[in-house]
């Protein structure tokens, strides 16, 4: 499975959710699918989008949450996995796309390459709803079943590791982060 089909299949859902992204490959490849101002790129500070992700979601419990990551980062940041599971905010999902790489620098394999199982990992830091989702119908049921089961959710999804051809976005990240700071702001004067 590539991510940006991936992408593709649960796009229409991500429409009503707050998306907090990796940067570089998922970031470019969601955006080339079309920008909402829900949709949060987090550049630069590799492996915090989770710890983005559970902020939002405990400040917006009527939101629902998605938070779209990348191995190595959660790699770097693997005990944001225990912090998920401490905090389990209902309206969080967490779905990691695993291509064993660090694409967006290059490809070097990550140590998803060697062994180590990202969902093995989530289940034992604590996490209750944990799923491996590799092929479109795979992932298009179980992040579905998440949405609906409003409950803390760790998707890991296998993906080849393929990415954009370029990495530019003609979104620059202060224009980003205004942008998803005012759709934040109309949320919170509503509620
Ligand atoms: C703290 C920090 N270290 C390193 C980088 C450089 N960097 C940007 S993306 C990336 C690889 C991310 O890999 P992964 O999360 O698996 O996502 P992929 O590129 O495979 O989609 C690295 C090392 C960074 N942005 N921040
Ligand atoms: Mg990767």
């Amino acid at each position: 499975m590539q991510r940006l089909e991936a992408l593709n299949t649960i796009y229409p859902l991500l429409k009503d959710h707050i998306v907090v992204t990796n940067m570089g490959a998922v970031a470019v490849e969601l955006y080339s699918l079309g920008h909402q101002p829900n949709f949060f790129y987090l550049e630069h500070s590799m492996g915090l989008a989770s710890s983005v992700g559970l902020g939002l979601a405990l400040c917006l419990p009527g939101q629902q949450v998605t938070v779209l990551d990348g191995d190595a980062s959660v790699l770097m940041n693997l005990g944001t996995l225990s912090t998920l599971a401490r905090y389990h905010p209902a309206n969080l999902i967490h779905l990691i796309f695993d291509n064993e790489s660090l694409l967006s620098v290059g490809g070097f394999p990550s140590a998803t390459a060697t062994g180590t199982d990202l969902a093995g990992v989530a289940k034992s830091s604590g996490v209750e709803h944990v799923a491996a989702a590799d092929t479109l119908e795979d992932l298009d049921q179980a992040f579905t079943a998440a949405v609906d089961r409003e409950a803390l959710s760790v998707l890991v999804s296998k993906v080849e590791a393929v990415g954009p051809a370029s990495f530019a976005m003609d979104i620059g990240l202060l224009e980003n982060r205004i942008q998803f700071g005012r759709f934040l702001q109309g949320i919170s004067s509503k509620s």
